[in-house]
């Protein structure tokens, strides 16, 4: 098992994603048994906060698992840009709070991860970024929609295009999360604490109309399969395995 839920008193639900030789990236069987245990965490009324975090001392979650990605066809992207998709819906849509306590790393898929839920508390060593351009890809779980959203359109075309990653200072200043503070999952769950004291009723719709809006997310989930056909979506996700810098030809 490699996601770990951990029942607190008063109804909050510490998720913990414990893969950490591959700090705690995503490869199939991480990634179903999230979204499983968040379709039932969103089903579950004793259920009322959950707080999603990495296990150790290095990651939130360093993405989805490029070794695995390397492999994919255009059809078996769609599928696993899918599975992602509903992950980070789920921590978005499900009728009570989410919080990502960001311990390390949040890259490509934990930052979508992260960008699912709806608070972010960052520890002051945590790193983010969607560095999916020098793979050859896009991010394909949401990022490309809800990094505009959280932080505006300038900062996610900042982000996507250069891929850089941004220091928890940074990540204060640009709004990708709500504070910087040590020991993050402390903080995470004291206001999950809080939050589950509330009218849960109230929370619900909160959520629901804070969160309307038009979105583009199945554009995203369509369009981003179709880069598994190209060249440079197999070196740059091959180099990485390789530990080789990426030749992109355009291809
Ligand atoms: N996948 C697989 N393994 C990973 C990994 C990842 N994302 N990140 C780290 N690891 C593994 C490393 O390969 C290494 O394994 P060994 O070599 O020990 O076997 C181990 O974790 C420790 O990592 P490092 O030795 O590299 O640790 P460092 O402290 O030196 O560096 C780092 C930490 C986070 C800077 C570095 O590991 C790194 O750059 N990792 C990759 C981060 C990244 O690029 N993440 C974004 C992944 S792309 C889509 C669907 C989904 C997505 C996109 C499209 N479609 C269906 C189209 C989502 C994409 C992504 O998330």
């Amino acid at each position: 098992m490699s996601v770990l839920v951990d029942r607190r008193d008063g109804g909050v639900v510490l998720v913990t994603i414990d893969r950490q030789d591959a700090l705690n990236a995503l490869n199939v069987e991480t990634l179903t048994e999230l979204r499983d245990r968040l379709r039932e965490l969103a089903e579950d009324e004793s259920a009322r906060v959950v707080v999603l975090t990495g296990a150790g001392e290095k990651a939130f979650v360093a993405g989805a698992d490029i070794k695995y990605m390397g492999s994919l066809a255009p059809d078996e992207a769609k599928a696993w840009g899918a599975l992602g998709h509903e992950a980070a819906r789920l921590l978005e849509e499900m009728p009570k709070p989410t919080i990502a306590a960001i311990n390390g790393f949040a890259l490509g898929g934990g930052c979508e991860l992260a960008l699912g839920c709806d608070l972010r508390y960052a520890s002051s060593r945590a790193r983010l970024g969607q560095p999916e351009i020098d793979l050859g890809i896009v991010p394909g779980w949401g990022g490309t929609q809800r990094l505009a959203r959280v932080c505006g359109l300038g900062v996610a075309k900042d982000l996507v295009l250069t891929g850089r990653m941004v220091d928890a200072e940074e990540a204060l200043r640009i709004g990708l999360v709500n504070a910087v503070v040590d020991p993050v999952l402390d903080r995470a769950l004291e206001v999950a604490a809080k939050l589950a004291e509330k009218s849960p009723g109230a929370l619900r719709v909160a959520k629901r109309l804070l969160n309307l809006s038009p979105g583009a997310l199945e554009r995203e989930a369509e369009e981003f399969g179709d880069l598994f056909a190209s060249e440079d979506a197999k070196e740059g996700l091959a180099a990485f395995a390789e530990k080789r810098t990426p030749r992109f030809t355009g291809r």
